[in-house]
């Protein structure tokens, strides 16, 4: 998947048309959304085709599924039938749960993220411990889409390790849950942002300063 900019726009407010809104604002920096729960559960899986028809955008439908493969390869269906172009499975699910996503993603010509480790505290105490296993097994499935968290450097450096450099990793975290742009994108091939745009007053000028500085990173390289 190609993502302009590097920024995938995490969109997790719960009112179709305040989405809307910063969405037209930073339209023309990025194409490529995330949707999850929180808007899908608040206006329905009918968001999916609202950001379709009203803008050119990319949907990955971030619902981290996670139940037996007959119930994933439903829930993949209904995501990808309402126009997702990816979609986000947990992996500690194990194999063959997973398998039917990627399964039913084939059928559409879509893809499956592969969530290997989370950004919160809280996956310290069980996920991480398997992180690198589930990395691991994402290869051997030949699955080429990762996530993997911003804020936590060493284990989103281990997991591009573990992923081969040919891999898409996407990495949330960016911003207030305090993963920087710039480190993540050492190892990631673009960032999921959410609050730190569309919570800001002025969403399309905090999206212009994060693309406005790598471009002097590129700069920068150039110089040196
Ligand atoms: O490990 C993860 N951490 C995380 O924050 C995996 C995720 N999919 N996310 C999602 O990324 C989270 O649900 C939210 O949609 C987005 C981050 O949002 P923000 O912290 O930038 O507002």
């Amino acid at each position: 998947m190609n993502v302009k900019n590097n920024i995938i726009l995490a969109m997790d407010l719960m009112d179709i048309l305040d989405s809307y809104e910063v969405v037209e604002k930073i339209y023309p920096y990025i194409d490529t959304l995330k949707i999850g729960y929180p808007l899908t559960l608040a206006e329905g899986i009918k968001s999916i085709k609202f950001f379709k028809e009203n803008f050119d955008l990319k949907i990955i439908c971030d619902y981290k599924v996670a139940d037996i493969p007959e119930t994933n390869s439903k829930i993949a269906d209904l995501s990808f039938g309402a126009g997702a172009d990816a979609i986000i499975s947990h992996g500690f699910i194990g194999k063959d749960s997973v398998e039917a996503c990627v399964d039913i993603a084939d059928s559409y010509g879509g893809d499956v993220f592969l969530l290997t480790e989370m950004s919160h505290d809280g996956a310290k105490m069980f996920l991480q411990q398997v992180s690198d296993d589930i990395a691991k097994m994402g290869v051997e499935m030949g699955i080429k889409n990762y996530v993997a968290p911003s804020n936590r450097l060493d284990r989103l450096s281990e997991i591009r390790n573990i992923i081969g450099k040919d891999s898409f990793l996407i990495s949330p975290g960016v911003g207030t849950q305090g993963g920087n742009p710039k480190d993540t994108l050492k190892y990631a091939d673009a960032l999921i942002i959410g609050r730190y745009i569309y919570e800001a007053d002025y969403p399309e000028k905090t999206i212009t300063n994060i693309i406005d500085f790598f471009d002097w990173l590129v700069f920068k390289c150039f110089e040196f």
